[in-house]
């Protein structure tokens, strides 16, 4: 391993803060969204918030080298736009100073899921102007923390956003407006990539995406050539924009045929080829097994993220995999081939930002938490990208999902991933007493001897 390799560990502003509407912050879509019954909802999360010392703390003891966490816009600038809330800025200015004083680099993601309620009202991503919202929000970021922040990460899972959504996979808005705003997210990236290089920060920006390489389910050609439309769609639209500066092909061939391609505004074309990114920063939790679909069959895939789109590709679960408990696939090795896949594209150096599994854990009488099954996910892991690294792969740091426990995305408190336990469960509070897990240790142990 490097030096300098940056031995991480993630979290997201919405998921550990807490404190969704204190000191001013406004809401976000995360405070609004409609939470399933028999989970709990964002507002007092792992209290981090208030507990952002002690738990900073704990990730110098873990020997972090590196934490990638996001900024809350809406804590920022609680209506999206405008006013300023000196508070917010106060906070991440103490986040960022304390994790400098603890020797860790902190990486900021400036969005990850939590668009301003505010703009979400005034059409959110479906407006231009959310756009220029989003460009004014990375200045002030940039003008207020651009010489102590060398990792920019402009956008997390945009392709999840627009992919897996609930409200696409549904119906309710059609495929046609979400490619649209996801073509106003990637002007609004380039954008911001452009405007941190005329900066000339002392640092570095990439896009964010969850990237995983689809297998076509059979050597039949049909199944060969659905994985490579699944691919052009669900990984490489994503990031030949912010390398190549256009476009891919293949995806864009996709969208003219389903009549659901993106309307360019004059110039879009011009914007899209200046920002290009310094690194791909990506998440990766599992692969994906594509079929040929011909005749629309449902999917049946148990990934994190599977979709299907009638004639052209459906998910199907692999035969060949593990499931965790929740039911996603375990594949360690395409994470490995993954790599390869990103590195020959692109040569850009990689940052992984998100892996990990996510289980229930439960603290023995004298406090342990043997959580064995994730020490195995992660070594596997760890090994496949050393192996990759070995093979030629640049890889500039490892960020597991999570740092800390904190509020799953879609199944609340029960379903853990950090390398430390948080005592809340999901609606009794109790005391958010912080307790090391086994995999505390041992990941304490593979940053300093930087092997599995
Ligand atoms: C990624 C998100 C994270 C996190 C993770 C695990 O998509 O970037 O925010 O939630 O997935 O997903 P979940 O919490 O649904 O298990």
């Amino acid at each position: 391993m490097p030096e300098d390799f940056l031995w991480g560990a993630s979290t997201s502003a919405y998921q550990v803060e807490g404190a969704s509407l204190t000191d001013g912050k406004g809401p976000s879509v995360q405070d609004k969204k409609k939470i399933p019954e028999n989970t709990t909802d964002f507002s007092v999360a792992i209290d981090h918030y208030h507990r952002f010392r002690e738990d900073i703390a704990l990730f110098k003891e873990l020997g972090l080298k590196a934490y990638r966490f996001s900024i809350a816009w809406s804590r920022v600038l609680p209506t999206g736009k405008g006013e300023v809330n000196p508070a917010g800025l106060a906070f991440y200015q103490e986040v960022i100073d304390e994790c400098l004083k603890a020797g860790i680099e902190p990486i900021v993601t400036m969005y990850h899921f939590d668009l301003p309620y505010a703009l979400e009202q005034t059409g959110g991503w479906n407006n231009r102007q959310t756009i220029e919202a989003f460009v004014d929000y990375a200045q002030l970021l940039f003008d207020t923390f651009g010489t102590q922040i060398k990792y920019w990460l402009t956008i997390n899972e945009q392709n999840m956003m627009v992919l897996a959504n609930e409200t696409v996979q549904s119906g309710k808005k059609s495929l046609k407006q979400s490619f649209q705003e996801n073509h106003h997210m990637l002007i609004a990236q380039a954008k911001v990539i452009k405007k941190y290089h005329e900066g000339k920060y002392a640092g570095q920006i990439g896009p964010a995406p969850n990237i995983a390489y689809g297998y076509p389910a059979s050597s039949a050609p049909e199944d060969i050539l659905a994985a490579q439309w699944f691919n052009s769609l669900r990984n490489w639209l994503f990031l030949d924009i912010p390398v190549y500066g256009q476009y891919n092909p293949q995806a864009m061939n996709f969208l003219q045929t389903l009549h659901i391609q993106p309307e360019f505004a004059k110039g879009d074309s011009e914007i899209l080829a200046e920002g290009i990114c310094d690194f791909i920063a990506f998440n990766y939790y599992n692969s994906n097994t594509v079929a040929e679909n011909k005749l629309n069959q449902q999917t049946q895939s148990a990934s994190q993220s599977a979709f299907e789109v009638p004639y052209f590709f459906k998910a199907v679960a692999n035969p060949h995999l593990q499931k965790t408990e929740f039911g996603w696939e375990i594949d360690p090795i395409s994470f490995r081939i993954t790599l390869h896949e990103l590195y020959n594209r692109y040569r850009k150096p990689l940052l992984i930002n998100e892996n990990g599994i996510g289980g229930r854990d439960e603290p023995t009488e004298d406090g342990a938490i043997h959580d064995n099954y994730r020490i195995d996910y992660l070594a596997k892991h760890i090994k496949e990208m050393t192996q990759a690294m070995n093979e030629g792969v640049e890889v500039i740091g490892y960020c597991p999902w999570s740092a800390i426990d904190l509020i799953s995305t879609h199944e609340g408190m029960e379903k853990r991933y950090g390398f430390i336990y948080v005592n809340r469960e999901e609606f009794d509070l109790k005391d958010f007493k912080r307790l090391k897990k086994d995999s505390f240790y041992w990941y304490q142990k593979v940053i300093q001897q930087g092997e599995v």
